[in-house]
């Protein structure tokens, strides 16, 4: 099994050690501390469950003795693919209380996907939810054992089926749990967003991580009174560190999930357990700006909406303070690290029109030319990115590291920003081909690559177009070969491949040829580049 590792070099980890950034904790002891500090302070409300933080403690332990009698070693890697329910918490705390280490998957992903990173971390596990709207993830899991039968343990939360059920672990009192993990080692896997084909995967120790959402709790300045409510599915980056879930119980603070981001489902939740702050991509926060404004349900509790994931419009942050009547966080983050956030006494102006400033001092932060020079302050230029939390490589894939990061370490983001004179980044766009629908990342080159499987495209290029709505929704140009298909056929064909739905092309349009230099081909990336231009220009023309 290829081990593990994410490495800052010495005189690097032992600067963040000294400035107090790495304090040597891990997910089980600050678990453990707040355990014993606020017993019985309520920690994680998720459907029936109301568990506090002492409860919360004793499941987890529970859990990574059941998951160590069943036969996973300390060391393996296990898929979580849980929705926003109560025991998302307790298996992790329980997989890093085993020091087993979790994958995390999201709720929308399939099998192509999961046996990407079944494959891709060698797991031996994979704990799922029996279902989740509507889709029951046994017979997913069926087909993952039969494609990598390397997962042999599959544990379920609900009724478990062919597999083991989460409430049926043995209990195994005679087992004696690990020592707690070095805080160097990585405490797990999340996945990127991934420009060029599959998802890359991103190994996150304990020192930086918790570094990464303590200090985000603190910015969020929260207490053990807040109350964060995860409405966005949580293995996302963002509900989870920023500072997310983790965020709020480090700071003693109660945790709601929400089954849905719906303002139907989340605004009673926040009238019931006076949710304080939480997370918003920005076509959701648009939602709420709707409904607000009618709701029967007190949403007065609530003190912050942090805004992230994707471009937040200056004209739509401008709404929040009035219509929701708190205030705005601008969150612009990545799960490879760097995160910026807007602070809470901010001027407006720099809330509405910025997505922030970062987290540490220590985030160094370049904003460079395409020859690689700086580009002349206040300008727009390629972020790069270097820091406490932010990683120096992907898990096992060499291609990718020799891409995405620079000899001396940098993080290319692939995003393009400018800088205001105090520091703050204001997005512009980015250099690399990805789709951004709704805060997820779609890579046109993997869905250019699941289209020319069909028998009747010829070739196809994926681009991403400005939605009203998503902010972007993807564009798949196709050069029909045969007898050429419908476009929702072939959309109906895009849903049986097994991929996230979000990733089927929202539109699909038909073209004779694709265009050509008198040298030859033209890059992908020009090729996307100019369709999506001439195809915004004749929609301008029509109107
Ligand atoms: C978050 O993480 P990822 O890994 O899903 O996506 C990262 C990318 C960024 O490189 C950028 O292209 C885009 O998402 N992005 C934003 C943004 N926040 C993220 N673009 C414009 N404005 C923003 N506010 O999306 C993520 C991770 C942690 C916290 C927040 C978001």
């Amino acid at each position: 099994m290829k081990p593990l590792s994410q490495v800052w070099p010495d005189d690097f980890a032992a600067r963040y050690r000294a400035k107090g950034y790495w304090r040597g904790e891990t997910f089980s002891s600050f678990l453990r501390a707040r355990a014993a500090e606020l017993p019985d302070h309520l920690a994680v409300v998720g459907g029936e469950h109301r568990w506090t933080f002492a409860e919360l403690e004793a499941r987890a332990e529970n859990i990574a003795r059941g998951l160590l009698v069943l036969g996973l070693n300390p060391g393996d890697r296990v898929v979580v693919q849980l929705p926003n329910i109560a025991e998302f918490l307790s298996v992790v705390f329980g997989l890093f209380r085993a020091r087993l280490i979790p994958v995390y998957a999201l709720p929308a992903h399939r099998i192509v996907e999961i046996t990407h990173f079944a494959h891709t971390a060698e797991a031996r596990g994979y704990l799922i939810a029996a279902s989740h709207d509507g889709f029951d993830y046994r017979t997913l899991a069926q087909e993952v054992r039969e494609q990598v039968p390397a997962v042999e343990h599959v544990v379920v939360v609900g009724e478990g089926g062919p597999f083991t059920a989460l409430d049926a672990l043995p209990a195994g009192r005679e087992i004696a749990l690990p020592e707690d993990a070095d805080p160097s080692e990585v405490a797990f896997l999340q996945i990127s967003g991934g420009s060029t084909g599959l998802s890359k995967l991103i190994p996150r120790t304990h020192d930086d991580y918790i570094y990464s959402f303590r200090a985000s709790a603190e910015i969020c300045k929260l207490t053990p009174e807040s109350v964060y409510l995860a409405a966005l599915p949580v293995a996302h980056n963002f509900p989870m560190s920023s500072p997310g879930v983790f965020g709020a119980l480090y700071a003693g603070s109660r945790v709601v999930l929400s089954p849905s981001p719906s303002p139907e489902v989340a605004f009673p939740l926040i009238a019931r357990e006076g949710v304080t702050i939480t997370g918003l991509v920005p076509p959701l926060a648009l939602l709420w700006l709707q409904a607000a404004p009618s709701t029967a349900h007190d949403l007065s509790s609530l003190q912050v909406l942090q805004v992230g994931g994707a471009k937040f419009l200056t004209e739509s942050a401008r709404r929040v303070k009035p219509v929701l009547g708190c205030t705005l966080q601008q969150v612009f983050g990545m799960a490879e690290g760097l995160v910026n956030y807007t602070r809470l006494d901010d001027d407006e102006e720099s809330i509405v029109s910025t997505q922030g400033r970062p987290i540490s001092p220590d985030d160094e932060v370049l904003i460079l030319d395409d020859e690689g020079n700086p580009v002349p302050e206040g300008e727009a230029g390629n972020l790069l990115t270097r820091g406490p939390y932010t990683i120096r490589a992907y898990h096992n894939d060499d291609g990718a590291n020799a891409r995405s990061f620079t000899p001396d370490g940098f993080y290319r983001t692939g995003d393009v920003v400018k800088r205001t004179p105090d520091g703050y980044l204001v997005v512009q766009g980015r250099a690399t081909d990805h789709i951004n629908r709704a805060g997820e990342k779609i890579s046109a080159e993997e869905i250019e690559d699941h289209l020319l499987a069909h028998p009747g495209v010829f070739d196809a290029a994926v681009v991403s177009l400005p939605d009203e709505f998503l902010g972007e929704r993807s564009c798949a140009f196709v050069i029909p070969q045969g007898e050429k298909p419908k476009a929702a056929a072939l959309k109906a064909w895009m849903r049986t491949r097994g991929l996230a739905d979000f990733k089927v092309p929202d539109q699909v349009v038909f073209v004779d040829a694709f265009e050509t230099t008198a040298v030859g081909k033209v890059s992908r990336k020009e090729l996307r580049a100019s369709l999506r231009r001439r195809f915004l220009e004749a929609a301008e023309a029509e109107k």
